[in-house]
């Protein structure tokens, strides 16, 4: 026990100590009483990014909260452009030999054009996740308003806005119920008000509305123009929106493709989406009708009451919500608005609640873009997208901002919302082993650094996209969700599976180099560069980078434990052991920092935003204390980078932050922690990388986590990087390794109280 830290420090030999776990049930998880928390303000969203998310996983909104002219922009999961293509370049294998040869000679600039020409997917590209359009209220009232509020409860996953227009008070209600599958909006007001609104549902490109009765339905299918880079033009998803509106008095009418409501006490909207997508084949499906889908849902909904549907929601929500809490203190910002709470930090004050706030939104944006009826895991943006070409396609990258979107699932106790994500995984593997095969002659399956719901698994975007270890680093979050359920059956049939085959990938990759080490080739740090030494060029490329050997460590190591538990494949495993032997070691260069790549090369931009050659250090834990001399280097690394401006994006910041935490230095994490509050967070809290970006959030949430509790190399380690500014608090509901939930208050920044309770015996 190091007495440096101020910690507790509890080594627990998994499964085999018990004298004081408890046994944990179902209603012991949903013990917490969440219902303080909230994002609020005092005005409308006039941006897109003022507006307020809700989600079920599958369908998405963001609310605006306009008094006259509402808008509710929407989006349904797998509305994408594209189609499904092998884009596995033809000319990949006969050209790898030579492409490894030039690597080792350092001819970078012919290696590269030779890349360009040859490994590039056909095509690099992928087209965009899209809205799926908006629904809009136009108001006859122009009347001014006042005592105006829109709050969102992370607890229920409801939003409410309210006003009073003279002595008249309005409320509206907003969730999306994963039960129901439905987009739910309750207007209603009190005494004598009435509401008169016209009602529309549209999207710019690509539909047929039309509106009948109490109903509209949207129709479509996306078209997309030529674009070489991206894939054939053409007629791809089909997709429909149904929109139902219930009036309780006054009446409702249908013109022009709009609804008018005249005279309502209250108005119950219901909404759902659907496309033809079928994810089981990557694919679109023609014997899906979406339309149907939508009726389907639809009908099954209506025969609820809003009450009903509303009580179903928090029911619901709160199952997987409620079961973490967290406090930092109250202080004097707690009950301001969160846009003002944001700008005091900003000015420099503290704020430990909003890093609550923050922690728990989190976990509410988790739940809202990756969790049944959804089956697709979160994005880019999530799930929350309003354009038509969004950046990055708001798509499924894979060299960090996948992966990290994941980062705080597990340990947030909430397991399920990994599911997706895993599901995904496991069927790219299809398409995967084709990439494997046809790009490097391989066994096993990967992926490059992005894909798409059409399951691309080439080389995309550009040589910086060569990321051959991209699909071996995706097997993380598979090997984690066992870590931290012990459930033996999912190993034996989905982890196992999975691992193993991404393992066989990499035993037919490696090759020997001409230090005789067994390395990855071609490789890259991800979107770094390096000067290379003789011609001075900057180049991407070359072979056995600090990333895939940490990358390889880890998955080996995985499998290895993993064949053990289910005891098997005795000699697959001494292949890996054997083969790990053979891997260059992470190695520290002539600056005292670990080595971004197989030479100690000088990088282009020292304060660049990935940080890869960290992997070992977060997630993987590699870079631990027991070796000082490469605790030390991570520690290097990170201030060098820092100090020339690295942790510029949300998610680079909110890496930073883990990095710190895995440091064990809390002041450190809390002072990154305020940076992606203070630089990167916009007015609803989302993350902008700039422009808006999930991953901060996300990374930003498990960073957080990490500083209170880590459970890595068989430790349960308490309070690991608690903070001077977190004097008192508690957070309970956390998840640990093992199968542990983990409940923790402190005081005066020592540990006060702890309980450990075991989900599986
Ligand atoms: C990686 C990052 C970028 C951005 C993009 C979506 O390529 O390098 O910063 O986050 O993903």
């Amino acid at each position: 026990m190091d007495l440096r830290y101020k910690s507790l420090l509890l080594l627990l030999l998994f499964l085999t100590t018990s004298f004081f776990f408890c046994d944990i049930s179902k209603s012991k998880t949903d013990k917490f009483d969440n219902s303080h928390i909230k994002l609020w303000y005092k005005q409308p969203a006039q941006k897109w990014v003022e507006a307020l998310p809700v989600g079920n996983g599958r369908l998405g909104a963001m609310v605006f909260g306009n008094v006259y002219r509402e808008r509710i922009q929407l989006n349904e999961e797998s509305l994408w452009a594209g189609s499904k293509i092998n884009n596995n370049n033809p000319q990949a294998l006969r050209n790898l030999n030579k492409i490894r040869e030039l690597l080792f000679e350092e001819k970078n600039k012919q290696a590269y054009e030779l890349i360009n020409k040859f490994l590039l997917g056909t095509p690099p590209r992928i087209r965009s996740y899209q809205t799926l359009g908006d629904i809009f209220f136009e108001f006859d009232s122009t009347a001014s308003y006042n005592d105006y509020k829109r709050e969102l409860f992370l607890d229920s996953g409801i939003h409410k806005v309210s006003y009073k227009i003279g002595s008249e008070k309005y409320k509206r209600e907003i969730f999306v119920s994963a039960l129901d599958d439905i987009l739910v909006i309750h207007l209603s007001g009190e005494n004598n008000a009435k509401i008169n609104t016209s009602i529309s549902l549209s999207r710019e490109r690509d539909v047929e509305v039309f509106a009948n009765k109490n109903k509209i339905l949207m129709r479509g299918q996306i078209v997309d123009e030529p674009d070489s880079l991206s894939g054939p033009a053409g007629a791809h998803i089909k997709f429909a929106a149904i929109l139902q509106v219930i009036h309780d008095g006054g009446e409702i009418s249908a013109q022009n493709n709009k609804l008018f409501v005249k005279n309502a006490k209250s108005l119950t909207l219901l909404f759902t989406a659907a496309t033809d997508y079928n994810i089981s084949k990557l694919d679109w499906d023609r014997n899906i009708n979406p339309e149907k889908v939508c009726e389907q849902i639809l009908d099954k909904a209506q025969k609820k009451s809003y009450k009903a549907l509303k009580k179903r929601q928090i029911i619901d929500h709160r199952e997987l919500f409620n079961r973490v809490s967290i406090n930092l203190g109250k202080n004097d910002l707690s009950e301001l608005p969160t846009d003002e709470r944001l700008k005091a930090v900003r000015d420099g004050k503290e704020d430990s609640d909003l890093v609550a706030l923050y922690f728990q939104y989190g976990r509410y944006l988790l739940m809202g873009s990756s969790r049944a009826p959804g089956v697709l895991p979160a994005n880019l943006q999530g799930i929350w997208c309003e354009h038509f070409n969004a950046p990055w396609n708001s798509d499924f990258h894979t060299n960090i901002n996948l992966q990290m979107n994941y980062w705080h699932a597990e340990i947030c106790n909430l397991s399920e919302t990994a599911e997706p994500l895993i599901h995904f995984i496991n069927l790219l593997r299809e398409p995967g082993r084709a990439t494997a095969t046809q790009t490097y002659g391989t066994n096993g399956w990967t992926l490059h650094h992005l894909t798409d719901p059409f399951g691309r698994t080439g080389v995309a975007d550009g040589v910086w996209g060569v990321s051959p270890l991209a699909g071996p680093w995706m097997t993380f979050p598979i090997w984690r969700h066992f870590e931290f359920n012990q459930d033996v059956d999912y190993l034996k049939n989905i982890a196992y599976p999975i691992m193993k085959e991404s393992a066989e990938f990499v035993l037919d990759f490696l090759i020997k180099s001409p230090e005789g080490y067994l390395i990855t080739s071609p490789s890259h740090s991800p979107e770094n560069r390096f000067f290379v030494p003789k011609t001075k060029e900057k180049s991407y490329l070359t072979y056995g980078a600090t990333i895939d050997i940490q990358i390889i460590n880890e998955l080996f190591n995985s499998c290895i434990k993993a064949g053990e538990i289910l005891n098997i494949d005795k000699h697959f495993r001494n292949d890996l052991k054997n083969t790990l032997k053979k891997l260059p070691l992470i190695q520290v260069g002539k600056d005292g920092t670990i080595q971004e790549w197989i030479k100690d090369y000088d990088e282009v931009e020292p304060g660049h935003r990935h940080m890869s050659h960290l992997l070992g250090l977060h997630p993987a834990s590699q870079i631990t204390p027991d070796i000082p001399e490469l605790f030390e280097a991570a520690r290097k690394t990170l201030e060098r980078r820092l100090a020339h401006g690295g942790g510029h994006t949300g998610w680079s910041r909110a890496w930073v932050v883990n990095f710190f935490a895995r440091l064990l230095d809390g002041e450190k994490a809390h002072e990154n922690l305020l940076a992606l509050l203070k630089k990167s967070t916009l007015p609803n809290l989302f993350d902008t990388h700039p422009p808006f970006q999930i991953d901060g959030n996300f990374g930003g949430t498990a960073g957080i986590a990490e500083m209170l509790l880590q459970s890595h190399n068989g430790v349960i380690h308490v309070l690991p990087a608690l903070p001077s500014a977190w004097e008192k608090g508690s957070v309970k509901g956390l998840c640990a390794r093992g199968g542990f939930v983990v409940d923790i208050v402190w005081e005066k920044n020592e540990l006060t109280d702890l309980e450990i309770y075991s989900k599986i015996d």
